[in-house]
């Protein structure tokens, strides 16, 4: 039974409390792996680790710490056999999948915050007729927060230390309980990179043990999480008081609108991408499908008859299109919301229920692609995060409508247009109450934009400079010359 270890000042090292939790492989339904209960007393020994490593990280130059996070880089690019491997077992995701976008992407994050911290600069406001000029220093925090979620574990791990490292912070990071493992052999690769000591920590354990010790900590002035909406608030409401620094990515009930004037195969083809990658199980998917009435009965047809013909089952075989959600708790919350839908009027026109897999995977936790039709624009399950392979469809006669019903939710983070007739493409975009929309595509990501959500999707932005603002204090000099 492999038993993962904190890796804490340069050293992988025991939980204080030598207590372990059970880690599963959801495509068996078998315990695996041991994971590190750790609580406030490990969180402490990080704190001071990193703040002990702080001085002399944040006073190495930019171009060093970026070669370091180049060379991170570059092993987890000759390991990502071996890391596909271990996030498809932790997470039940495809192989595939883990191998050609989870992976690259953490090697990517690494690699673009890397060399962007080389390129980020500040401005100077010269004061005409005063002889005054000003110029705004940004300086790192300190030690910062980072907390991430379980459904693209390294890729959302590396995607918030990365810019804290670049900025010249040191980390405190804790990676879901539910999928710890690629997090942990980073760590192994922190070290072999010759990362110094006490510059990244990673404390594994319970969100309300570990995370809460993180969030709460007086030493960590900058907490970074993304994960469920309700953690979010109580996040919020412990950093709030304490003036901590918060950027928060949260839920998503995400619409995809249809025009009748689409590009229908694209339209069809992406819209199976953007319903059921990863099981249903990133934030960013489709999981409302909004059809011009023209359109309705030739899109529902085609696409209930390409989603029959996904193949749910092992994630370690290369056929596989859906692997298992990542856990018993999270398949009986998605199979609660697919009864729901029944007693909310709708109709199942496929799915609807759980997978049996014969062999190896008999006793994982597999959905099958499941959609819904016929049920009211605002009920509970078009307008509450399932997070899992659900999604319905809607028709819609006007624009004007279709705008009504894709914000009616809480939820403010994504959505995906598909038209010809691009004026109103950009017309919809604007009245569309998310941080990120997708024009004729969906998932195409330029790490240099702003990312993230709205409403209760969240506060803040990550990625390109806004990320290295958000991890760095301004400061502005203003000197009489
Ligand atoms: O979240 P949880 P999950 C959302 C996605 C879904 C959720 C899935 O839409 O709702 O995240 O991730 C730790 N104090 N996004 O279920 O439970 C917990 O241990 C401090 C949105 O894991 O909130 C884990 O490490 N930490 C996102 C992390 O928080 C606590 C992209 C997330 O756990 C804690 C991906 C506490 N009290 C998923 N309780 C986006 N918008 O980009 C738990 N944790």
């Amino acid at each position: 039974m492999q038993k993962i270890q904190n890796y804490i000042n340069g050293q992988l090292v025991a939980p204080v409390a030598e207590q372990y939790i059970d880690n599963y492989n959801p495509a068996t339904g078998r315990l695996y792996a041991l994971i590190p209960d750790s609580d406030e007393q490990d969180v402490e020994q990080a704190v001071q680790a990193a703040r002990a490593a702080f001085p002399a990280w944040a006073a190495t130059p930019a171009e060093k710490r970026g070669q370091l996070m180049l060379r991170i880089a570059d092993l987890i690019d000759e390991h990502l056999e071996r890391l596909a491997e271990a996030e498809s077992i932790d997470n039940g995701k495809p192989l595939k999948l883990a191998r050609t976008v989870d992976i690259p992407r953490a090697s990517s994050n690494m690699r673009f915050y890397g060399t962007a911290i080389q390129h980020f600069a500040s401005e100077a406001h010269y004061m005409e007729g005063t002889e005054a000029i000003n110029y705004t220093v940004r300086h790192p925090h300190g030690v910062a927060g980072c907390i991430s979620p379980w459904n693209l574990p390294l890729y959302l791990f590396t995607w918030k230390i990365a810019p804290a490292l670049a900025a010249g912070n040191c980390v405190v990071a804790k990676p879901s309980e539910v999928t710890p493992m690629t997090a942990y052999l980073l760590s192994e690769l922190c070290m072999e990179a010759g990362l110094p000591p006490g510059v990244l920590n990673i404390v594994h354990g319970y969100g309300h043990k570990v995370g809460a010790a993180i969030t709460a900590h007086p030493k960590v002035p900058v907490i970074s999480f993304t994960g469920g909406t309700a953690t979010g608030r109580t996040i919020a409401a412990t950093a709030a008081p304490m003036f901590k620094k918060l950027s928060l990515e949260l839920g998503g009930k995400n619409p995809n609108i249809i025009f009748a004037d689409c590009d229908f195969n694209n339209a069809l083809h992406t819209a199976i991408h953007s319903s059921f990658a990863n099981q249903g199980q990133i934030c960013l998917c489709g999981s409302r499908i909004f059809i011009e009435r023209p359109r309705y009965d030739k899109f529902k047809t085609a696409f209930v008859e390409k989603v029959k013909s996904l193949t749910v089952g092992d994630p370690l075989e290369e056929g596989t299109r859906l692997g298992a959600v990542v856990s018993g708790q999270h398949m009986q919350k998605i199979l609660s919301y697919i009864e729901l839908a029944r007693r909310e009027g709708g109709t199942i026109l496929t799915g609807g229920h759980q997978v049996q897999v014969e062999g190896r995977c008999s006793g994982g936790w597999f959905v099958a692609p499941t959609v819904i039709e016929g049920l009211p624009y605002n009920c509970r399950t078009n307008t509450e995060e399932i997070f899992g392979p659900v999604v319905t469809l809607t028709p819609f006669d006007t624009e004007e409508e279709v705008l009504g019903y894709a914000n009616c939710t809480d939820y403010g983070l994504a959505a995906t247009i598909w038209t010809q007739n691009l004026p109103r493409a950009h017309r919809v975009a604007h009245q569309l109450q998310a941080g990120i929309v997708w024009i004729n595509t969906w998932l195409l990501r330029d790490l240099r934009t702003p990312f993230g959500g709205m409403k209760h999707s969240g506060v803040g932005r990550e990625g390109g400079f806004e990320a290295l603002r958000f991890f760095t204090e301004a400061q502005n000099v203003c000197v009489k010359l």
